[in-house]
């Protein structure tokens, strides 16, 4: 998929680029990162590393995309709800779960389901519906794998392969577009996003974000090499121990649409879809330590007077920045080890005195999930910021479950699992 896009987005390959000469340089002057990132098992995942994201218009799509991601061993962890910030979508992220799966390639899709009831103009809801329910966004080959791999509990290496290829074809862009000009004229009349979904033949990937070890020098660098960002970063400020998720974009490229007429003749026109973004993953939150972290991003967002930065770094003065403080305060979730050379017999009554002493050493564990407020940032900005509208009616992860067909999993035991573990692996 990141071949396909590098075709699709050259500008994707310049970022690649930037991002992976910034990561070396970070890991040659941060010997402790890059110990800390060896322990836990991040520092093989890194250059491989990516989220994507792509929008699905019904829930049969997501049903059948969930399938296909569940054979790949991806699987819809945490709820987010974009209608609060104008967005008619709701959304999850398939993602590995186990922390073996994880080290291998932790590729996560943010995968959003359009709201139609939110279509205010019930000729253009029927008629949206009626668009999205007669198109087939998997290939016969992509269906027909899947469910051999279904009825079988996997598949052999050679229809691995084939159906990797055939899944991937799922995101790829289509120049030709759903509908004609004027019903995307239309759909775009009711949201941007609408038009996004109903027009096009799949849900193209709209974006593939590189992990970076240092977001504001990533940020800084943009514009000489062509790329011009969005202005500021989202997520949390910069810190010396980075927290949750940090994220900046830049902007979807103009693209050309073949629109397809009622008279069945072609009319050119153009859509913007896709962007590029990168981020950087700090230490996943304890929900005491997510509460935290969202009252003092309220605090920020809440200040009128000044410059925003300021009021983002003020607001954060309060979250502890040292991993000892995070991790006595509960804030934030550890993944444990031992030094090699002990041979104290560690139980749970001597692991504090251990982890004074150094012989038990603690290390983030990352962040692996999208955080709503950031987000919604990134959905506006790459959509125009005149893309937010209001919507009373709100929705609700029963609703997302239920279109599902499953229960959406919960990050924070995840994490505690992960915490847990590391911790049983050594302790008597
Ligand atoms: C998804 C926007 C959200 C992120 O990283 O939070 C996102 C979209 O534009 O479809 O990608
Ligand atoms: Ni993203």
């Amino acid at each position: 998929m990141s071949n396909m896009y590098r075709d699709e987005v050259p500008a994707y390959g310049t970022l690649i680029q930037l991002v992976s000469d910034i990561n070396s340089q970070v890991l040659q002057s941060d010997r402790n990162l890059k110990s800390s990132l060896d322990i836990s098992d991040g520092l093989d995942r890194l250059s491989q590393e990516r989220h994507g994201a792509i929008r699905l218009g019904s829930a049969a799509e997501l049903k059948t995309m969930a399938r296909i991601f569940s054979v790949m061993g991806m699987f819809p962890v945490g709820y987010y709800d974009l209608a609060a910030a104008g967005i008619p979508v709701h959304s999850t992220a398939f993602r590995p779960v186990s922390s073996d799966a994880l080290a291998i390639n932790p590729f996560r899709m943010f995968t959003s389901v359009l709201r139609l009831e939110l279509i205010q103009d019930e000729s253009l809801r029927e008629l949206a519906t009626g668009i999205i329910d007669s198109r087939e966004i998997f290939s016969p080959s992509c269906i027909s794998l899947l469910e051999k791999a279904e009825a079988d509990s996997g598949l052999d290496e050679s229809d691995a392969n084939s159906f990797v290829i055939a899944a991937v074809e799922t995101f790829r862009w289509h120049e030709q577009a759903n509908v004609s000009q004027a019903i995307y004229k239309d759909l775009l009349g009711s949201h941007r996003l609408v038009a996004d979904i109903v027009s096009f033949k799949g849900p193209h990937i709209n974006h593939l974000t590189p992990r970076t070890l240092d977001i504001d020098l990533a940020h800084q660098t943009m514009p000489q090499h062509g790329i011009d960002p969005k202005e500021t970063i989202e997520g949390p400020p910069q810190r010396d121990c980075p927290i949750l998720l940090r994220q900046t974009s830049f902007k979807a490229l103009e693209e050309n649409v073949n629109f397809v007429d009622e008279d069945s003749s072609v009319s050119l026109g153009s859509h913007t879809a896709r962007f590029g973004e990168i981020e950087q993953r700090g230490i996943a939150l304890t929900p005491k330590g997510r509460t935290l972290y969202d009252k003092l991003l309220d605090k920020a967002k809440g200040t009128d007077s000044g410059d925003y930065l300021e009021n983002l770094e003020s607001a954060f003065k309060e979250f502890p920045d040292n991993w000892g403080e995070l991790r006595k305060q509960g804030l934030a979730y550890f993944q444990y080890s031992v030094e090699e050379n002990n041979a104290v017999p560690i139980t749970e009554e001597n692991l504090e005195d251990l982890i004074d002493r150094s012989v038990v050493r603690f290390d983030p564990i990352i962040y692996e999930d999208f955080l709503p407020v950031s987000a919604a940032g990134i959905f506006q900005s790459n959509l125009g910021n005149d893309a937010a509208q209001t919507y009373a009616e709100s929705s609700s992860q029963q609703d997302f479950e239920i279109a599902l067909g499953k229960p959406l999993r919960d990050p924070f035991e995840l994490y505690e699992k992960i915490q847990n573990n590391s911790v049983l692996a050594f302790t008597e």
